[in-house]
């Protein structure tokens, strides 16, 4: 028997819209799109669609979830927050992932608009129009008072400033071989901006940790997409406890940027970007280790033990992706850059290393058989980047690449080949910079 087909009208559209997370912006565009004739015809799935009836409503769900439908329109939902990072290298805009290329990051404290930007699910409306009104931080579970702070209490309390690393957890998952899936960051998913906000030591020890209180669970207020759970994860009370983990609401001196977590974010750094909540609203005591979907799998976790290149070992067997490890960043010169013979120029860049300091860094140019050290300039705190500088020049002509390599305190050095791992995690493989010598 054929069903009554159900009339896919404006207001169902824009129920579904709803649903998926869609602004108060969005929606007005959405208006202007279909107000505009032959809307339906130009998106023509949507036309298809409407002939299917009751079933179309579910595909189209699954559709918005997937950033697909109406295609111009859903393209556009993020373009005006983009259009603050104007450099930026773009892997997506739905969610908004992206990222600079080396010589962009060439400054102590990253500027803003060159802060990366990973996101999971959508940036929320709050943060696009800057609007704190009604934003609280909860915090609860495994502790003796729970707490609402909103953006006043918060700033009422003792805060501090410091430059601090954030580097995604797949910062350089696009040197992995065999590929993994996932965004294909090379080697920007990382900054080092100046933050500012109270530890959250501080407001741990306000609510009361029970002796119970092992580990957080952070949530933010971005809607996810489609049928996806909401991004959350967490860090032991160890590591909550630590004097730079931040809750942080100044960026570089001034509100945090829409696409950074405004109002409100947590720094945590040293580990995997992740733990950095962002547009965070809650923060859950927990008496175990946090759970979630972000939590467990091969989510942010890596084998605990080295895997065959392209092998996948049981769940079982990945454990919790936590600091980084060392790492530099050639800054200068830019990738391909002509340099005459015998001319002297600058090489420089920034190294870290984690929850670690770094001890030095050498400098190649002949593929790794001779490496000299560079000048390290020791950050301004714990956890901000180092910086690298040495002078160079070529006797003759050709193709040549920089290579950088830094030391941790531990005598740990960067490898010359990507160890692997199944997401494409912890990636540190030395950089190597291409330049042309009298050509
Ligand atoms: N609420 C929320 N917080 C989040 C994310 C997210 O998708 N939602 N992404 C995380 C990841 S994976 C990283 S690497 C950092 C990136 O921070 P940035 O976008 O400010 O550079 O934010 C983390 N915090
Ligand atoms: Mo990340």
């Amino acid at each position: 028997m054929k069903k009554e087909p159900r009339k896919l009208d404006r207001d169902r559209l824009r129920g579904i819209l709803e649903d998926n997370g869609g602004s108060p912006e969005d929606l007005e565009r959405f208006n202007e799109y279909m107000s505009r004739r032959g809307f339906l015809r130009r998106t023509g799935v949507i036309a298809a669609l409407a002939g299917m009836g009751a079933g179309a409503e579910v595909t189209l769900q699954r559709l918005f979830g997937q950033g697909l439908i109406p295609v111009g329109w859903a393209a556009e939902a993020e373009t005006k927050a983009i259009a603050s990072k104007p450099d930026m290298i773009i892997h997506n805009d739905r969610p908004v992932n992206g990222e600079f290329s080396p010589h962009l990051l060439d400054d102590n404290i990253t500027p803003s608009p060159r802060h990366f930007v990973r996101n999971n699910g959508l940036t929320p409306q709050r943060a696009k129009n800057k609007d704190p009104q009604g934003w609280e931080l909860a915090i609860d579970g495994e502790i003796n008072t729970p707490l609402k702070l909103t953006l006043d209490d918060l700033k009422k309390m003792p805060a501090i400033t410091k430059s601090l690393l954030i580097e995604c957890g797949g910062n350089g998952r696009g040197n992995f071989v065999p590929k993994v899936r996932g965004n294909p960051w090379d080697r920007g998913a990382v900054a080092c901006s100046e933050w500012t906000g109270v530890p959250l030591k501080e407001i741990l020890n306000r609510a009361g940790l029970k002796s119970s209180a092992i580990y957080t669970a952070h949530y933010g207020e971005d809607p996810p997409i489609g049928a996806a759970p909401p991004f959350s994860r967490g860090i032991p009370i160890d590591k909550a406890m630590e004097e730079h983990t931040l809750v942080a609401y100044k960026m570089n001196g001034k509100d945090l940027e829409a696409l950074n977590g405004y109002p409100v974010r947590l720094v945590v750094p040293g580990w995997i970007g992740s733990c950095s909540q962002k547009w965070l609203n809650r923060i859950w005591i927990r008496d175990q280790v946090h759970d979630s979907n972000k939590m467990t799998g091969y989510s942010y976790r890596v084998p605990a033990y080295p895997v065959v290149p392209g092998s996948r070992p049981p769940k079982t067997d990945m454990v919790i992706a936590t600091s980084w490890v060392i790492k530099s960043l050639i800054t200068r010169p830019a990738a391909n850059t002509r340099i005459d013979i015998g001319k002297t120029f600058k090489v420089r860049g920034h190294a870290w290393a984690g929850e670690n300091q770094v001890d030095s860094v050498y400098i190649s140019t002949d593929y790794g058989l001779n490496w000299t050290k560079a000048v390290l300039t020791q950050p301004r705190n714990q956890y901000a980047w180092y910086t690298f500088e040495t002078e160079l020049a070529f006797k003759g002509k050709g193709y040549y690449e920089i290579w950088a390599r830094a030391v941790d305190n531990q005598g740990v050095t960067q490898p010359a080949r990507q160890p692997w791992n199944p997401k494409g995690y912890l990636g540190n493989v030395i950089h190597r910079v291409p330049v042309l010598v009298g050509v």
